[in-house]
């Protein structure tokens, strides 16, 4: 429980509640931040964050789910806590730079997003607060520009060196839909996964229970390699914006001129480019084989040459294919644990769950958290109520 001061009180509450969604990636991991493609959902798993005028000069975040709370002036929020509030707060900053100052308010945060499981709960905590303080400020902005701003945040306050996949689709996904995103303009494609290839089957997540923070050395490593190989890629070719725009037989010229953990990180994001793209081809052709093939393929780059896997969630992908249904699986999100999504029949989703969780837990002997998934829409306003 948190440390919520019983102190502060309210004259009328003008309250106003937003929410948005989780996500979770069908394919193209760890191509967000060197100009690559992108392909997820975003699933019914919420942050909600309620806004109210305050009655003083103070700003309070504060949660009944997340210890400790970030309360006073503007002074008083200019430090990092390490705590939860460090992402509204990391918002605020990143609004107050353009200017955008909201009157005092007291925000609520609260939510049933999975934590430290690789399906955006730093994302979704952003965007909720970030359409919260716009609303509390009279002020809006685009789904590009709302997922810029958290995006900054996180980078710049809570230090943590994500890319825009996940922003991106928590603010503009669609029910019923993934979305192809160019993370490099930001351009994007809705491709349908309720009808079509993949009308058949059920988006299943499954939750290894390890926890990895993408504020933690090893996705700032990986994405540190990703970067040097792509600046060799560019002084060599002339042209070249970004790993999006890079092919393998470019990568092979160049592969001595940069570090080995390099090569093979640029080798991941470029094939795993190319394999985002087959895969909207398989979708085109209906080929939902295709497609599974293409996950497994993700998976086994991640494993091998991003290397951002582990034992557990290795263990989970091989068992899902062994199982009955099963058409695709593989690590989804940062990596080194989390989760794996699974691209499962309708009719044989129950018996996948039961047997994907008894087998993890007798290897072990922790029970996993399954979760089958829709297709939501992004980031909304719920209501407004007014509270004596
Ligand atoms: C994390 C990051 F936040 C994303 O930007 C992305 O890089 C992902 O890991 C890997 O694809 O979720």
């Amino acid at each position: 429980m948190g440390d919520i001061p019983l102190s502060t009180s309210f004259s009328t509450q003008h309250e106003t509640v937003f929410r948005a969604p989780a996500r979770v990636n069908l394919l193209g991991e760890h191509t967000d931040y060197s100009g690559g493609y992108v392909l997820p959902i975003a699933i019914p798993y919420y942050t909600e964050v309620k806004i109210a005028d305050g009655d003083s000069r103070h700003y309070l975040f504060r949660s009944h789910q997340f210890s400790g709370v970030a309360e006073g002036g503007w002074r008083d929020l200019q430090e990092r806590r390490h705590s939860w509030s460090d992402y509204p707060v990391g918002v605020l900053h990143e609004l107050v730079k353009l200017g955008i100052s909201p009157p005092p308010f007291v925000m609520d945060v609260s939510g049933n997003v999975p934590l430290g499981a690789g399906l955006s709960s730093s994302a979704s905590i952003e965007v909720a607060s970030c359409l919260a303080l716009l609303h509390r400020s009279g002020k809006t902005m685009t789904d590009a520009e709302i997922a810029l701003l958290c995006q900054r945040a996180e980078n710049i306050f809570v230090q943590s060196p994500c890319g825009i996949m996940d922003q991106f689709v928590v603010t503009a996904a669609k029910q019923g839909h993934a979305l192809l995103l160019q993370t490099r303009d930001l351009t994007y494609d809705l491709v349908p996964v309720t009808s079509g290839a993949l009308a058949d089957l059920r988006i299943v997540a499954c939750n290894s229970l390890v926890k990895h923070s993408i504020a933690a050395g090893d996705y700032g490593s990986r994405r540190k390699g990703v970067e040097t190989g792509q600046q060799v890629l560019r002084e060599r070719f002339s042209g070249l914006r970004d790993l999006g725009d890079a092919t393998l037989e470019q990568l092979e010229q160049c592969a001595n001129q940069m570090p080995e953990d390099a090569y093979k990180r640029c080798r991941h994001v470029i094939s795993e480019n190319g394999r985002v793209m087959a895969a909207r081809e398989a979708l085109l052709a209906g080929d939902a084989k295709r497609f599974g093939e293409l996950m497994l393929g993700s998976h086994v780059s991640q494993r091998n040459d991003f290397e951002c896997s582990c034992e557990e969630i290795d263990f989970l992908v091989e068992t899902a294919m062994t199982l009955q249904g099963c058409v695709g699986a593989r690590l989804t999100g940062g990596g080194f644990g989390g989760c794996t999504v699974n691209l499962v029949r309708k009719e044989d989703v129950d018996t996948f769950t039961a047997s994907i969780k008894d087998a993890y837990r007798q290897r072990f002997n922790i029970q996993p958290e399954v979760y089958v998934c829709d297709a939501v829409d992004g980031a909304v306003k719920l209501a407004a109520k007014e509270r004596a």
